[in-house]
């Protein structure tokens, strides 16, 4: 509850904000404390996420940029004309006119994301730039059942775009159950899935430890934001960032690490950390080209195609639904 003298947020910001205090107090309730990496990408934390995406040690992101664009005639003559593309957590749209540049008469782009309002301006630019392309964004959140606008008569295959390696934040259930949704959304279309490769510790241990300290500054925003939208009392120098590759599990574990026994505050709730104890934020999991396939297969869909740059960094697979 926002005391009384705070300017009234709109009703979205206020809703976000009181989701934000809803698992946070959730999550710092667990002996593990975590919260959503979600929950990273207040205005500051896209800022900041869009300064790691170029890092140099921060690969993803132009790797798969250059594989859309070298391997753009290929991916589009699996997708075929009159697509229409659902994009899940459709951020800046950038991506996406990769592909909508390759395609034959694209007729339809829904992109999807839980925040409707950057949503809505980042659709009017392209709606400008693609005057024959419907586009109908969609405030929702992607991992929930979709209800889709109904097909335009003439149109070619629904095609799901997941691009950023985003489906690594997923535990392997989640990862499982996402891919079973979309197996069913797209029926008879597909997923063009963008996802990282598990490689030498050091390059992935490198890319969430920048030298710039990128990484540490949007993992500690967090905190920043949890202070601002939900008067918490975060010392926020009072933790620091840490990532490290959990090889077994294949993935990056990022957690914010108590610097010393301090209390916090939510909503009159005191929270302890001990010396060394951590808040985990996200898990970033890697995969090899073959447990995806298996992964996909589980989930309902055929896989029919597969593009890497050629360090097998990263990867962009077409998965027939
Ligand atoms: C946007 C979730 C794909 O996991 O690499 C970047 C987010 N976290 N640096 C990732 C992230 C730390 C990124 N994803």
């Amino acid at each position: 509850t926002l005391p009384r003298d705070v300017a009234r947020a709109p009703e979205q910001a206020q809703a976000a904000t009181s989701e934000f205090g809803r698992e946070l107090r959730a999550g710092l309730s667990r002996r593990m404390r975590s919260v959503s990496p979600k929950f990273f990408y207040d205005v500051e934390g896209s800022a900041l996420f869009d300064r790691i995406c170029d890092l140099p040690e921060y690969y993803p992101t132009r790797t798969e940029l250059r594989i859309l664009t070298d391997r753009a005639g290929e991916i589009a003559a699996q997708i075929g004309p009159n697509a229409e593309i659902i994009e899940f957590g459709a951020g800046s749209l950038t991506k996406v006119r990769l592909l909508l540049d390759a395609l034959e008469t694209p007729r339809r782009y829904v992109p999807i994301d839980i925040s409707g309002e950057h949503l809505e301006a980042a659709a009017a630019r392209l709606r400008a730039d693609y005057p024959q392309l419907a586009v109908q964004p969609v405030a929702a959140d992607y991992t929930m059942p979709l209800v889709l606008p109904a097909q335009a008569e003439g149109a070619g295959r629904r095609v799901g775009f997941f691009p950023g390696s985003t489906l690594g934040n997923f535990t392997p259930d989640e990862a499982l159950a996402f891919l079973q949704l979309s197996a069913r959304l797209l029926r008879g279309g597909g997923l063009l899935l963008g996802v990282d490769l598990v490689k030498d510790p050091a390059l992935l241990h490198a890319a969430y430890n920048d030298a710039q300290g990128v990484t540490a500054a949007f993992n500690l925003n967090l905190l920043r934001r949890a202070n601002a939208e939900l008067q918490t009392d975060f010392d926020v120098d009072g933790f620091t960032h840490a990532a490290f590759y959990n090889a077994p599990l294949q993935r990056i574990e990022m957690h914010l690490v108590s610097r010393r026994a301090q209390t916090v505050t939510l909503d009159g709730e005191a929270f302890a950390f001990a010396e060394g104890e951590t808040i985990h934020t996200e898990h970033s999991h890697k995969f090899t080209i073959d447990g995806l396939r298996s992964l996909a297969i589980k989930a309902g869909f055929t896989p029919a195609a597969v593009w890497t740059d050629p360090d097998r960094l990263f990867s962009v697979h077409w998965l027939q639904a």
